[in-house]
């Protein structure tokens, strides 16, 4: 595996970061989680376009333009020999001082990372995911905005521990006012009467690469979806539900706070579209070996 870190590729042995970057010391900074299918990197341009809102929102300014990101990543996965797996691109406020004082740091620091990722027990992909709604609610958007993928995933993390002290592998996270947000690391969708809902944006939600694809997909299909605010009573009262992530790509789910979804299945709706979903992986993307 090559590791690239501000424009060379070192073995992971040598991948090593300063004690004084931001990005560890003060979780300043941002990153993307990207998935490369059949030697072709998935949505690769969306992914760069979102960490560069990322990057503006925390007045980050990015070291690399978008195109030389791009090949980067591309570049990495070829480094890495990666014809299947996750690439994770970090980008740190970079080595500065103790104290926060970001212009202390004078050069941002790109790092890639082309591995695999297992996200969830392969077996919960064809049983279904028990989840629970749990106290920790999203970041305000008066806080960090949630809508920034930062290196401080705290809030997230807190709600990971919560779901997995109620022995189950994902949470829901709610926002202050009670409506339904996401998942830890995916975006949450429903499915009643054969459309699809998922939270609007406002609510908290990432603006998900996967989500966004899987509207698409089910537009093309002929299904309506719509983004209303949702609350616990509308996923209770679900025909189908499911997570859609990078990480996660899209999950069913079956239980939720110990209530049965639907039949207690995975639906047929959501079971189209993951075979959708996976049927685009094989021509989307930008080829790591042309
Ligand atoms: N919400 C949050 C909070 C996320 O972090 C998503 C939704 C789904 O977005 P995409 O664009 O991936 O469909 C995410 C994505 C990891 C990992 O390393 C995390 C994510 C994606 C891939 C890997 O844990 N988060």
């Amino acid at each position: 595996m090559k590791i690239f870190i501000d424009g060379k590729f070192c073995d992971e042995s040598e991948a090593k970061i300063s004690v004084f970057d931001h990005g560890l010391l003060y979780g300043d900074g941002v990153f993307e989680g990207i998935r490369a299918y059949h030697g072709r990197v998935f949505k690769l341009k969306e992914h760069i376009d979102r960490l560069f809102y990322s990057a503006k929102a925390i007045l980050l300014e990015l070291p690399m333009s978008h195109a030389a990101l791009m090949a980067a990543t591309v570049e990495t996965c070829r480094q890495s020999g990666i014809t299947d797996g996750y690439i994770r691109l970090v980008v740190t406020r970079g080595v500065g001082t103790l104290g926060l004082n970001p212009n202390r740091c004078k050069n941002p620091s790109v790092i890639i990372i082309a591995d695999k990722i297992q996200v969830y027990p392969k077996e919960l992909y064809d049983r279904g995911m028990d989840i629970v709604t749990v106290p920790t609610v999203r970041n305000l958007h008066s806080a960090v905005n949630p809508a920034i993928k930062s290196l401080n995933y705290l809030n997230n993390i807190l709600a990971k521990i919560e779901a997995n002290n109620a022995g189950v592998e994902e949470a829901v996270m709610l926002n202050s006012e009670g409506y339904v947000a996401e998942g830890t690391a995916d975006n949450i969708f429903i499915v009643r009467n054969g459309a699809l809902c998922t939270p609007p944006l406002a609510a908290g939600a990432l603006y998900g690469i996967t989500r966004q694809t899987v509207i698409e997909l089910a537009e093309a299909a002929g299904r309506k979806v719509t983004e209303p605010n949702l609350t616990r009573y509308d996923l209770f009262n679900a025909d189908e539900c499911f997570l859609t992530g990078t990480g996660a790509e899209l999950i069913p789910v079956v239980k939720i706070d110990g209530r049965v979804i639907g039949t207690g299945q995975p639906g047929p709706i959501t079971r189209q579209l993951v075979q959708n979903y996976h049927a685009l992986t094989k021509t989307v993307g930008e080829p790591i070996y042309p």
